[in-house]
């Protein structure tokens, strides 16, 4: 961490006495955040990884846009964007904003309740709810091919053929699987055509979620729009299956059952509470493989990565990637176990 580097950013943000402590927080793949406190206040801090967010104006503008249709009807939820530099840019350098931290708040790694998962798929089904009348026109996609489930196996191979014969043999089982599997895409491309391009966040894992301190189960934010794009909002249904239906953190790669079938029902039901009469036939009928697609895209791109030697998501460890993979193939496993297609 380059304490001086942040602090000359925080500079240019507001004429403060130098005494505030710097704490870097682990928990995102792609983006480096850290929370900056005083004696009066605390920030957020992020500085945005430009080789995956190549046009940072791009992600700006798509939060602004999504705040201010929110905003302009009342969405009855705090929403999280950049705040002002002292020149009036949102960016600083291209590269570092900053976010007001929303106090009482707090953030989970793993799903504690059957509860919190409906919870957390109303209130993401409610956010679509507010969107619906969005012109989706608005928004420019932030990473190209990020929804390009066919790109993502073209990648996988390519990866295969690059990669150091001692990843391949570390990965031959996952390799392996991720093979085996192949039948979901082209299940997934019978739909695929059918499916309206939606506003989506593409990212509403568990820890995208702010949870109120002292209540478990009521949310108080959705954050991390950086991924917001067109797209089908099956993306998002699978996303969350992915993230609250898994009873262990992402990384942990221990061989049990780590799929619960209650949180699966549960989000559903949350997803559809507020969606019920918005979505297509095909997007309802769709919900489970939606799950199954979304968890096994991830692994690929989980596994993609490690073959290509880390070069994409952030690690803490060597083999954390193929510990991510394994993670969400075992997911899979036991997903298909116990959801008929
Ligand atoms: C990345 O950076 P973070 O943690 O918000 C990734 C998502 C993955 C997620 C897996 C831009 O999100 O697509 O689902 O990791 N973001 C990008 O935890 O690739
Ligand atoms: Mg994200």
């Amino acid at each position: 961490m380059k304490t001086a580097e942040i602090k000359s950013v925080f500079e240019n943000f507001q004429s403060v006495s130098a005494d505030f402590n710097i704490k870097k927080l682990t928990s995102g793949h792609i983006n480096s955040t850290y929370l900056i406190q005083n004696k009066k206040q605390k920030f957020v801090l992020q500085k945005i990884n430009v080789e995956v967010f190549k046009k940072v104006e791009n992600i700006t503008n798509n939060i602004f846009e999504v705040a201010k249709h929110l905003e302009n009807k009342a969405y009855p939820h705090k929403i999280l964007k950049p705040l002002t530099f002292l020149n009036g840019e949102f960016i600083w350098k291209r590269k570092w904003r900053i976010f007001e931290f929303f106090e009482n708040t707090k953030t989970y790694e793993k799903v504690i309740s059957t509860k919190q998962a409906f919870e957390a798929a109303k209130f993401l089904g409610e956010f679509h709810r507010y969107l619906k009348d969005f012109e989706i026109e608005k928004i420019t996609q932030p990473i190209p091919g990020f929804l390009d489930f066919q790109q993502r196996i073209f990648q996988f191979k390519k990866s295969l053929k690059t990669a150091k014969t001692e990843r391949k043999q570390q990965a031959a089982k996952e390799i392996k699987i991720i093979q085996q599997n192949i039948s979901l895409l082209d299940k997934w491309n019978l739909i695929a055509e059918k499916l309206p391009k939606r506003i989506i966040h593409a990212d509403p894992k568990i820890s995208n979620f702010l949870f109120c301190e002292k209540n478990k189960e009521k949310i108080i934010a959705l954050i991390d729009w950086d991924t917001l794009m067109k797209g089908s909002i099956l993306y998002d249904f699978g996303d969350m299956v992915r993230s609250y239906t898994n009873l262990k953190s992402e990384d942990d790669f221990s061989n049990t059952n780590n799929f619960s079938l209650e949180n699966f029902k549960a989000l559903k039901k949350g997803f559809l509470f507020y969606l019920e009469e918005e979505l297509t036939t095909t997007e309802k009928e769709n919900l489970d493989l939606a799950g199954k697609i979304v968890v096994y895209i991830q692994a690929i791109r989980f596994l993609t990565d490690y073959l290509n030697g880390d070069l994409y998501f952030n690690i803490k460890r060597p083999h954390h990637n193929l510990e991510r993979t394994q993670s969400q193939l075992n997911l899979l496993e036991n997903m298909k176990k116990k959801l008929k297609l």
